[in-house]
């Protein structure tokens, strides 16, 4: 069986669980704890030299990253729905992945991550970029339902988690309304599922 080397409150990990869940795939999740540090333990750092998780094993088949997990998941078990294949289709995925490992990950989840881990890092810096991932990403939202194309691919699952943790790390989006109704698409998906700490925009 598929299993996917996951934390709870991780929001990489998330990503993939909401993937594996809207796509209907059986999983099992292998507990990684990060507060004690499992992450270096020789099993994972064998699977990924990273000491990150997520890490997917299908079948023999190792992906560490979640955008790489995303993709691999999207081509094998997801058709066209979730990346398309033509040129652009393609590339604007992308961009929305590189927006998630980039804005997202270095503002709205290290902003969390200094909250809830201690981890060491600027937050201001944080704060900054933070608020330039939902600004970018609000845009995006005020002309388009879908952040690539016109309906959900991996670049909404990529960048949603953060966005919707992001009050763990002190953002308010009282300011992005177009970013709260995009999330009360998401959730309406079938085979949706939440995870600790992600604010639901649709239960009122
Ligand atoms: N770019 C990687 C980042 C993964 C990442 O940062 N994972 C965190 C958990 S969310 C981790 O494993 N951190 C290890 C640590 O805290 O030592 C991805 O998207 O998978």
């Amino acid at each position: 069986m598929m299993k996917l080397y996951n934390f709870e409150i991780s929001g990489n990990c998330y990503k993939i669980r909401l993937l594996l869940s809207l796509l209907g795939i059986e999983h099992e999740l292998v507990p990684v704890d990060l507060r004690q540090g499992e992450n270096f333990e020789p099993a994972l750092l064998k699977l990924n030299p990273r000491a990150q998780i997520p890490v997917l094993d299908d079948d023999g088949t190792i992906i560490w990253d979640s955008s790489a997990i995303l993709t691999y998941l999207a081509r094998q078990y997801g058709g066209e729905r979730w990346l398309p294949t033509d040129p652009l289709g393609m590339a604007e995925v992308v961009q929305w992945l590189a927006v998630s490992e980039n804005e997202i990950l270095y503002g709205l989840a290290r902003a969390r991550a200094i909250k809830l881990m201690n981890k060491p890092w600027n937050p201001e810096e944080c704060r900054k970029l933070g608020e330039q991932a939902l600004e970018v990403v609000e845009q995006q939202l005020a002309k388009s339902s879908w952040l690539a194309g016109h309906t959900i691919t991996i670049a909404d699952i990529a960048c949603y988690p953060y966005i919707g943790l992001s009050g763990d790390g002190g953002f308010s989006l009282d300011p992005y309304p177009a970013i709260r109704q995009w999330m009360a698409r998401i959730e309406t998906q079938p085979g949706y599922i939440t995870m600790p700490g992600l604010m639901r925009v649709g239960e009122g």
